[in-house]
């Protein structure tokens, strides 16, 4: 018999990484859809299961819905991925991330407890909950201290889902997870923005690309490596909280220089702080220039994870280096976004 698993945030890069592990290990897989979001399945699409998924229309706003679909099916597996999930729009939608990132995953616990005691579920966590940190590597013990009502949500995410862990022995887990990049990430996330910026410009299609601060440090692996540890913390004897990242850190200014290298250009970067700029060598042409309005009101500086607990619990570990990423997403901007 199949078993069946539950993917909220199915069309998102994790979700299509997700639902493609499942199907390969012979998982039913059920996909939330919001009905209000853009249906865009490209990237199930691209990674050819979209017709393996049974999609379900589903708002994590609304309790009814949830509870109808665990009405519907027997669960055995239950993946939270969906959110309001980028850092700068929960500035601005500070009410409506709360709901769907942080009360959201409430109403999938109280389905659960209600309708499904036996089901698994899996939080998808965020290193920005650890945000304006003092410790050199962030483990499962470290304090707290977000910056953004993003990831505020997600600590009531992590809280609660620990909570019912807790007090209805759920086999409710949690993975921290930083970073995690490849080419189905969303344009609006910074390394697919230089990868997909850097190609546009060498296609002609871009005159500059404008980014934020460039200094802060953030811990970078690859997104499909994090879809299978997900997978991996719900077969364990007993359910637990897991750090997942590369252990290494590096500035924005790193990757892109990364990306320069790899694509072969010769630049130089000039001037300071909001006059920065990334300049062709050879045709002195600007090719990123800093704008304001993409600094955030609250930055996170600085994170690194350490992932020694999912090493030596699950055997897991980020495998692709900087290097590798950039390779991968570059290939694919250049396969894909290349017009022949
Ligand atoms: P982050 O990812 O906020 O870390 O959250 P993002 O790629 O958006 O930002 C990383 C860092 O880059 C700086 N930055 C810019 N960011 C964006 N998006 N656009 C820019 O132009 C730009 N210029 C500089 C940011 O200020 C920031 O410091 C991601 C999300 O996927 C979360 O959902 C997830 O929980 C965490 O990673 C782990």
């Amino acid at each position: 018999m199949h078993k069946t698993a539950l993917i909220t945030g199915i069309t998102g890069q994790d979700g299509a990484y997700l639902a493609e592990l499942l199907i390969k290990k012979n998982y039913k897989v059920i996909g939330a859809l919001r009905r209000s979001a853009r249906q865009d399945n490209w990237r199930l699409k691209r990674l050819k299961i979209e017709k393996k998924i049974i999609f379900e229309e589903l708002e994590l706003s609304e309790e009814n819905e949830i509870n109808r679909l665990f009405k519907k099916y027997k669960f055995k597996e239950v993946y939270n991925l969906a959110a309001q999930s980028f850092v700068a729009t929960s500035f601005n939608s500070p009410l409506n991330t709360s709901n769907i990132t942080g009360l959201g995953v409430l109403r999938i616990l109280e389905a659960i407890r209600t309708y499904s005691p036996k089901s698994k579920f899996f939080q998808a966590s965020s290193s920005e909950m650890f945000g304006q940190t003092y410790e050199k590597r962030q483990n499962e013990e470290s304090k707290f201290n977000p910056q953004s009502p993003y990831a505020i949500s997600k600590l009531y995410g992590h809280y609660i889902t620990q909570n019912y862990r807790k007090s209805y022995n759920l086999y409710a887990t949690s993975g921290i997870a930083f970073n995690h990049e490849s080419p189905l990430r969303g344009e609006e996330f910074v390394t697919r923005k230089i990868t997909k910026g850097l190609i546009s410009i060498m296609n002609g299609e871009l005159k500059v690309l404008e980014l934020g601060n460039l200094d802060a440090k953030r811990d970078w692996g690859y997104a499909k490596e994090y879809a299978l540890a997900m997978w991996q913390m719900l077969q364990q004897k007993k359910p637990d909280d897991f750090i997942l990242s590369t252990g290494k850190t590096y500035t924005i200014k790193n990757f892109i220089d990364e990306c320069v290298k790899y694509l072969k250009m010769e630049t130089i970067w000039v001037g300071k702080n909001l006059k920065l700029r990334l300049i062709d060598k050879k045709t002195n042409r600007n090719l990123i220039k800093i704008n304001k309005k993409y600094f955030r009101p609250a930055e996170v500086d600085y994170l690194r994870g350490n992932s020694k607990k999912a090493n030596k619990s699950l055997k897991w570990r980020a495998k692709t280096n900087l290097k590798r990423l950039v390779k991968i997403m570059i290939d694919d901007e250049i396969k894909y976004f290349t017009k022949k």
